[in-house]
């Protein structure tokens, strides 16, 4: 037994992840722990995954609804994905085979902003929380919960959870402990929820510790498996141009007045357009920078230790294995710098809106007045799901959603007349940024945003199409505010499903 469960009462709980798995039943609704390949539990998924599967050999039904923090890992989502083990999965993944159940119709998916998540399980809307499986760093002397390299959702599914089986990670660093900023307050639901004592990026409000009811844990196994640490991929061109145009218009913000030299607490997405961005910041003029996110990326860790970023706030870090390996080793050192929060705290639009967070988000779309697609592919198929961007993007000081102009092999353009679903409306988008420049949506009407879109975002082969259209819409339209003409403002949609682009 690794010395890692420090409490005698949790000892005689220790059992394998097979044994563990043949507690659940089918039908069970189960909370893990897990965020963007982060503190997800690494071998009871696997475990339950083998159990589905020779249940479904017998002919016996067996699926579960599967909730997490946010996306996991192939080991995780993809498991039990694999099997056609799960009917019901929120709020956020981004697991190919998990996606392809989806969209396919074995697993129904609800895509929820994920500061609502926990409320929306304390309300019993997703039913009654059967099992919580949590990954944790260690299990102290006094019976509490070391959470590992993410919280997400855990407080809420380990308070809500009818039973509890526990994964203790020896991968994960001791010197994590302290980096936690555990707030309970905020499980009181309204009208008894006080206000979210969070002024400045790096306050802490809560306890370094999760609490637990020992009787509701049911089984702890332990592990030494490293999170899913995936590597970057080199810095392309286009995320170059696009963090480029992105840093120029902060800069241009601070000469205004708009923005203190040091910005307000930036929040920024994951991916290549993120990481190029930090690394614009490495090498930019903004000094003692914060960071109120979601999630801590390389870019972040290279920037604390430039010296640049002061201090970070988020739910969990998503790193490559060389980063993963360094926070492992320096995590006592860095727990100084970063602040990791439950997800409805993290992503909080109340301290969001009140620190002046500045999002940066990737999209899948935008249309030609600011509506933005986050999530669906032509309409019907989901892409990954909505995640923190509308928590932060309607909350922010200003919102910027960035994407190259085009999609496979230029077949489709980001900028369409009209999105094919709407997560972000035009009400609530600020900036939209390509590798072909910028357009600052601010204060414009929406026609007016129609041109600043064409002319600054879309791709030369889009834009001559696009006038056209705004042209055509002007004549079909049934009012000059936001003309459409409705019979094609879906038609380059409808042609790319004809035959495969968008172009004529
Ligand atoms: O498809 O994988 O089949 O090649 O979408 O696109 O260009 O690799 O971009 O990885 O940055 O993802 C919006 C999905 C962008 C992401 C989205 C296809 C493209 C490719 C991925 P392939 P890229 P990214 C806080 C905020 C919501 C959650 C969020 C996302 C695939 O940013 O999930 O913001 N956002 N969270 O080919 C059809 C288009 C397309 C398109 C791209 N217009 N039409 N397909 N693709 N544009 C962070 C967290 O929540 C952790």
């Amino acid at each position: 037994m690794s010395g890692r469960i420090r409490s005698e009462a949790f000892k005689s709980k220790v059992m394998s992840a097979v044994d563990a798995a043949a507690i659940v039943e089918n039908g069970w609704n189960i909370g893990f722990s897990g965020f963007t390949g982060a503190g997800y539990p690494k071998v009871f998924p696997p475990a339950l995954a083998e159990r589905i599967r020779e249940a479904h050999a017998r002919g016996e039904e067996f699926m579960v609804s599967s909730w997490t923090g946010a996306s996991t890992a192939p080991e995780h989502d993809g498991a039990l994905a694999e099997v056609d083990g799960v009917r019901f999965r929120a709020p956020y993944q981004s697991d190919p085979v998990q996606r392809a159940k989806i969209n396919d119709g074995t697993t129904y998916y609800s895509d929820i902003h994920l500061s609502h998540m926990p409320n929306l399980v304390a309300q019993g809307f997703l039913g009654d929380l059967d099992l919580a499986v949590i990954e944790v760093t260690a299990i102290t002397e006094d019976g509490e919960l070391v959470p590992s390299s993410s919280i997400g959702a855990n407080r809420t599914y380990i308070e809500k959870a009818k039973r509890i089986i526990l994964e203790v990670n020896e991968w994960q660093s001791e010197g994590l402990f302290g980096m936690h900023d555990v707030y309970y307050p905020i499980g009181n639901l309204p009208p008894h929820r006080p206000p979210l004592p969070i002024t400045s990026t790096g306050d802490r409000i809560g306890t370094p510790t999760m609490k637990i009811d020992l009787d509701k844990v049911v089984a702890i196994i332990e592990t030494d498996a490293p999170d899913r640490n995936t590597p970057f991929k080199d810095l392309d061109e286009d995320s170059l141009k696009i963090a480029g145009y992105f840093l120029d218009f902060l800069a241009a913000e601070v000469k205004a007045g708009r923005l203190p030299e040091n910005l307000n607490p930036l929040q920024s997405g994951v991916g290549n357009i993120a990481n190029a961005v930090l690394a614009g910041l490495l090498e930019g003029p903004f000094e003692n920078i914060t960071s109120y996110t979601e999630v801590i990326q390389d870019g972040m860790v290279d920037l604390i230790d430039s010296g640049k970023l002061a201090v970070a706030s988020a739910t969990a870090f998503s790193l490559s294995p060389t980063a993963a390996e360094r926070m492992n080793d320096n995590a006592a050192h860095y727990a100084k710098k970063i602040v990791l929060r439950p997800m409805d705290v993290s992503n909080n639009p109340e301290a969001i809106r009140r620190m002046g967070v500045i999002s940066c988000n990737g999209m899948i779309e935008a249309d030609i007045y600011g509506n933005v697609n986050s999530t669906h592919v032509m309409g019907s198929r989901m892409q990954n799901g909505i995640g923190g961007s509308g928590d932060f993007t309607r909350n922010a000081f200003f919102s910027c959603f960035v994407s190259p102009s085009t999609a496979k092999g230029g077949a489709i353009s980001a900028i369409v007349p009209m999105v094919n679903h709407v997560d972000h409306t035009e009400h609530d988008v600020s900036v939209i940024v390509t590798e072909q420049g910028l357009a600052d949506l601010r204060g414009l009407a929406p026609r007016q945003r129609a041109e600043k879109i064409i002319e600054n975002c879309a791709h030369p082969d889009y834009r001559e199409p696009l006038r056209e259209y705004v042209k055509l819409a002007h004549t079909k339209a049934n009012g000059m505010h936001t003309p459409h003409d409705l019979r094609t403002a879906l038609g380059w949609h409808v042609r790319f499903l004809e035959t495969g682009t968008m172009k004529e």
